[in-house]
Parts: C-alpha cells; sequence; structure tokens
C-alpha cells in the first residue's frame, strides 16, 4: 500500500481527518526534497557547514538544519496548517488562522550526522490548534493529533501514527516510483531485547540512578539482569527509533551534570512528544525516568527532557531505579 493509499484508509476509517492527511501528506513530500538534498551533500554543497547562525537554544545551525525547514515551511504554507513550530524557530510561525492543526518539528535530527553519511531525520508532531494556535502550543503530548518521523539513511523511511487508531505504520520511499510504500505489517516493539542505546562517554556525569541502571545492565548474566546485552549509539533519535521499532531495545538519554544538560538534552515538544506517542502505540513505553512522556505538559516550546523509550520491561527496569531513588 502507498502512502496516499494509507492516508485515504485512515481518513476512511475516521483515524485522521482531511486536514491531518493533507499536512502528512505535505512534510512527505517535503522529505522527498530533504532526501534528494541529503544524496547530493558535497556533491552541489557541504550541507554540514555552519551557517553562523544558531537556534532558540544556541545550538549552531547547519545548513541543511535551515534548507529542510524553509523546504517544510514552505510545503506547509500550502496546506491550512495553523501553525509552525520549529526547533530553528525561537517562537511559532503563524500560518493560516482558520487551521485546525499546529504542526511541531525538528527539521534535521543528527545534524553531527550530515557530514559524515551516517543516518539523520525529520521529525514531526501534530497538535490541535483550538482555534487559536498562538494559546496553543503548549499542549501535553497526550493531545497530539498524529506523529512520526521520517529518516534519510541507506533507506529513506517514515513512520506514522495517528492518535486516532490505525496501526504505527512503516513506509520506504521506492526509488524507482518515488514513492513512500508501507513496509511490512503494523510496528510493535519486540518485548524482549538485548539492546541499549546510551551515550557512555558521559557516564561520569550521570546521576545514580542512571549509573545503577548502567552497573546492572553491564554485569549481564551474574547479575540482576541475567543476560548480556550489546550497545547501539547512532546519536540520530530517528535512527536509534527507527531500530528499537524493528527489533526492540531501550533508548536511553538522562539528565546529567553537565552545564546545560541538567534537564536533559533532548526537547519534549518535538522530538520525546512524538516519538512517545509512537513508543506508546507501538506497545512501548516513553518515560522522563519516572513519569509518561505524554503527560509532561511543555513549560516553553524549546524545554529539554530525560528521555528513556522502547521496550516496557526495559523502561520499567529503568523507572525502578530512576523512583526508589532518594
Ligand atoms: P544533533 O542534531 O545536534 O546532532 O543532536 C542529535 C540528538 O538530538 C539526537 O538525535 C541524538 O540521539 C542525540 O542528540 C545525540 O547526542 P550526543 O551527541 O550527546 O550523543
Amino acid at each position: 500500500m502507498s502512502l496516499q493509499g494509507f492516508l485515504s484508509a485512515s481518513a476512511a476509517a475516521g483515524h485522521a481527518d482531511d486536514d491531518q492527511v493533507s499536512i502528512i501528506a505535505s512534510l512527505a513530500e517535503a522529505a522527498k526534497s530533504i532526501d534528494h538534498l541529503v544524496r547530493r551533500n558535497s556533491i552541489v554543497a557541504d550541507l554540514g557547514t555552519e551557517t553562523g547562525g544558531a537556534n532558540a537554544d544556541g545550538d549552531h545551525q547547519k545548513a541543511l538544519d535551515v534548507k529542510a525547514e524553509g523546504l517544510i515551511l514552505e510545503h506547509l504554507s500550502a496546506t491550512n496548517a495553523a501553525a509552525l513550530l520549529s526547533e530553528e524557530q525561537d517562537d511559532a510561525v503563524l500560518l493560516d488562522p482558520d487551521g485546525s492543526v499546529i504542526v511541531a518539528v525538528d527539521p534535521l535530527d543528527g545534524s553531527s550526522n550530515i557530514s559524515v553519511n551516517v543516518t539523520i531525520g525529520t521529525i514531526f508532531s501534530l497538535l490541535p490548534s483550538h482555534g487559536d494556535a498562538a494559546a496553543n502550543t503548549l499542549q501535553a503530548g497526550r493531545h497530539q493529533l498524529a506523529a512520526g518521523f521520517f529518516t534519510y539513511g541507506p533507506q529513506t523511511t517514515l513512520v506514522l501514527t495517528f492518535a486516532g487508531g490505525g496501526d504505527v505504520a512503516g513506509f520506504i520511499l521506492c526509488p524507482d516510483s518515488g514513492e513512500f510504500i508501507r513496509s511490512g505489517g503494523a510496528l510493535s516493539v519486540p518485548a524482549d531485547t538485548k539492546e541499549f542505546a546510551v551515550n557512555s562517554a558521559y557516564t561520569n556525569y550521570w546521576f545514580p540512578p542512571m549509573k545503577q541502571w548502567m552497573d546492572d545492565t553491564l554485569m549481564g548474566k551474574s547479575g540482576p539482569c541475567e543476560k548480556d546485552y550489546r550497545m547501539r549509539w547512532i546519536a540520530s533519535l530517528v535512527a536509534d527509533g527507527w531500530r528499537i521499532l524493528q527489533r526492540g531495545g531501550i533508548f536511553l538519554y538522562p539528565a546529567d551534570q553537565r552545564p546545560g544538560n541538567e534537564t536533559g538534552r533532548l526537547r519534549l515538544v518535538y522530538e520525546a512528544n512524538p516519538i512517545g506517542l509512537l513508543m506508546e502505540r507501538a506497545g512501548g513505553m516513553a518515560i522522563d525516568g519516572v513519569n509518561p512522556i505524554l503527560d509532561l505538559v511543555p513549560e516553553n516550546l524549546h524545554q529539554r527532557v530525560p528521555l528513556f523509550f522502547g521496550a516496557t520491561s526495559e523502561v520499567k527496569r529503568l523507572q525502578h531505579h530512576h523512583s526508589s531513588a532518594d
């Protein structure tokens, strides 16, 4: 089934309305344009170079960060999206005042990987505008209408879910037809796993609960987990997320004692929330260490949170360490 077929079936089943469907279709077209740039990086331009600009959080912007956002805004402007919330914009970009859907995006996730040919992506979340987008930019992720992400890697993929019902669906961009084609059935986080994804370079900065989790995990068969694990860390949330949806595991990005990371690195509105909706609807979990990500009400557009997601049993083990902490 093509993405267009899936969107039509989702609308017919009442899982999505016409505005949500048209916005997802426009994001897919923007993703195809971003993919086109990614595959010509370092041929027509070096898209990993810093522009000299910085986003609201002070992250140095790469050329592809800015181009990706421009393509998304161009495509959304042809829809009736009410507003765009973006990692690259300080505040909401107001669009159609009569629009019913707010779109939150990380236009280019994994920017540090642009210049080294490692999978990167675009993350998106759809929220209801309630007739006043400017007043409804800070909603808990539980209110999302839809969420997903694109990956630009060995394959160009899309994972998508509608809060109104239906599968967590995976798609692959067919190089021959130029269309996103459904890949397999409903995505569900495998319950059993032996993989974890964390950047262990920061171990010395972790707070005790995370250190205890890691100590138990690394003890393998001889420890409380009674099994050996292997580690994967791609440093692209979308790539680790795609792998976890396919073969299970747990992703961990805790708060740590490095300046600026006291509440974590990943952003709640346009990274943790969409991942959280995907994981919960795929039978997994996503928490900030204690609470479900989707229950957190953002304090500001670029709020950072600790993020742990993946197989329920693994996330619950991590949650136990945090919940039992003093
Ligand atoms: P960049 O977009 O700045 O590369 O950050 C990517 C990211 O937000 C997320 O995709 C990764 O999981 C995480 O940061 C990698 O963080 P470290 O570079 O600290 O490992």
